[in-house]
C-alpha cells in the first residue's frame, strides 16, 4: 500500500520511525546554527505532520528567514513530487522532481519511506530533519530571536502538561484515525476507531470551559489537534471509516476548531483542495475509483460564539 509508513501486526498499521533528528540550535559551535535563509521546509498541504510545521513557521512570522516549497498532493509509486500547479510548484532550491532525491543526497543508502515534512539545509545540502515535532519544537525555541510575531507556543511551565496530552493525542487521535483506517482487520480497526471517539468525547468536555486545550491561549497542542479536526469530517469520517460522529456534531468541539481557524495566518494554511485529493486519489487500496466526494458543506469562517471562554 502507498501509505505513510510501515509495518503490520495483527492488521494494525504501524507509522514508520522519522530517521533525521539533527538539531538546529542557537549554542555556539553548533553544527546546524541557527541562520536566516539558510534551511528550507518541504511540505505538503495535504500532510497533517507537514501542515503543523506549516502552521507554526506562519503563526511565529519565520516566512523570511525560511523558505517553503509544497508538493504536488498526488503522490504516485515515485513518492511525492514537484509539479507546477494549483498552490505547489517546482523546487527553486535544488531543482528536484521528487522528494526522494533529498532523501538519497542525505543518505545515498536510505531504502525506507520519503516523507514530509524535510526541513532541508542549504549550506550541508542534506536533510537536518524529518520529524515534525522535532521542527516545531526548533521553530517554536530555536528559531524564536528570527521571528516576526512573539509567540510562546511551548511555555516553560507547561511543558510538562503539553508533553502529556500531546502523546495521548497523538496515540489515540492524530495517529488513531491512520490505524482505523489503514487498518486490514476488523479488530484492529475497531480497537483503533473506539479510541478516536473516546478522545474526541474527552476533548469536547475539556473544551466546554476553556476556550483553548490549556486555558486563554492557543498553545502547540492545539494546532497538533488542529491539523486532524480540520480533516476529519472532509476525509476521517468517509476514507478512513471514523463515522461515528462528525466533528460537526460536537458543538464545542466545532466552535474550537473554528475559532482555530479563524485566527490570522491560519486559513490559508488549510488547503482542502490538496487535502482531500491527496487521501481519495492516493490511497488504492481504500479507494479504488479515486473519486473525491464532493463534501462537506461547510463554513469554518461561520462566528464560533467561544469568545466568553476564558481560561
Ligand atoms: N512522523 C512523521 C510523519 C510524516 C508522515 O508520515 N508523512 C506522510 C504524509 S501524511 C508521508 O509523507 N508519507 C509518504 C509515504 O509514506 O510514502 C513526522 O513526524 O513528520
Amino acid at each position: 500500500m502507498s501509505i505513510g509508513a510501515h509495518e503490520r501486526i495483527d492488521g494494525e498499521f504501524v507509522r514508520q520511525a522519522d530517521v533525521f533528528r539533527e538539531w538546529i540550535s542557537a549554542q555556539p559551535g553548533s553544527a546546524y546554527p541557527v541562520a536566516a535563509r539558510r534551511y528550507h521546509l518541504y511540505v505538503s498541504y495535504a500532510c497533517p505532520w507537514a501542515h503543523r510545521t506549516i502552521i507554526v513557521r506562519a503563526l511565529l512570522g519565520l516566512e523570511h528567514a525560511i523558505g517553503m516549497t509544497v508538493v504536488d498532493p498526488i503522490r504516485d509509486e515515485r513518492g511525492w513530487a514537484f509539479r507546477d500547479g494549483d498552490g505547489h510548484t517546482r523546487d527553486p532550491i535544488n531543482g528536484f522532481a521528487f522528494l526522494r532525491e533529498a532523501y538519497l543526497a542525505t543518505d545515498p543508502s536510505y531504502r525506507g519511506r520519503v516523507t514530509v515534512p524535510v526541513l532541508w539545509d542549504t549550506q550541508t545540502k542534506r536533510i537536518v530533519n524529518n520529524s515534525d515535532d522535532d521542527i516545531m519544537r526548533m521553530f517554536e525555541t530555536e528559531f524564536r530571536p528570527l521571528a516576526t510575531h512573539d509567540l510562546d507556543l511551548y511555555p516553560a511551565e507547561q511543558r510538562e502538561a503539553i508533553d502529556r496530552l500531546n502523546e495521548l493525542l497523538y496515540e489515540t487521535l492524530n495517529d488513531g484515525v491512520y490505524r482505523a483506517g489503514f487498518a486490514t482487520a476488523q479488530a484492529a480497526y475497531e480497537r483503533a476507531a473506539w479510541r478516536v471517539f473516546e478522545t474526541l468525547d474527552m476533548l469536547e468536555e475539556r473544551l466546554a470551559t476553556r476556550r483553548y486545550l490549556f486555558g486563554g491561549q492557543a498553545l502547540e497542542t492545539d494546532w497538533r489537534l488542529f491539523v486532524t479536526l480540520v480533516r476529519f469530517d472532509a476525509v476521517y469520517v468517509g476514507h478512513f471509516k471514523c463515522n461515528l460522529r462528525r466533528i460537526a456534531d460536537y458543538p464545542n468541539l466545532f466552535g474550537y476548531l473554528r475559532d482555530l481557524y479563524q485566527i490570522p495566518k491560519i486559513a490559508p494554511t488549510v488547503n482542502f483542495d490538496h487535502i482531500k485529493r491527496h487521501y481519495y486519489m492516493t490511497h488504492p487500496d481504500i479507494n479504488p475509483t479515486r473519486i473525491v466526494p464532493i463534501g462537506p458543506a461547510q463554513d469554518l469562517t461561520a462566528p464560533h460564539g467561544r469568545e466568553h471562554l476564558g481560561a
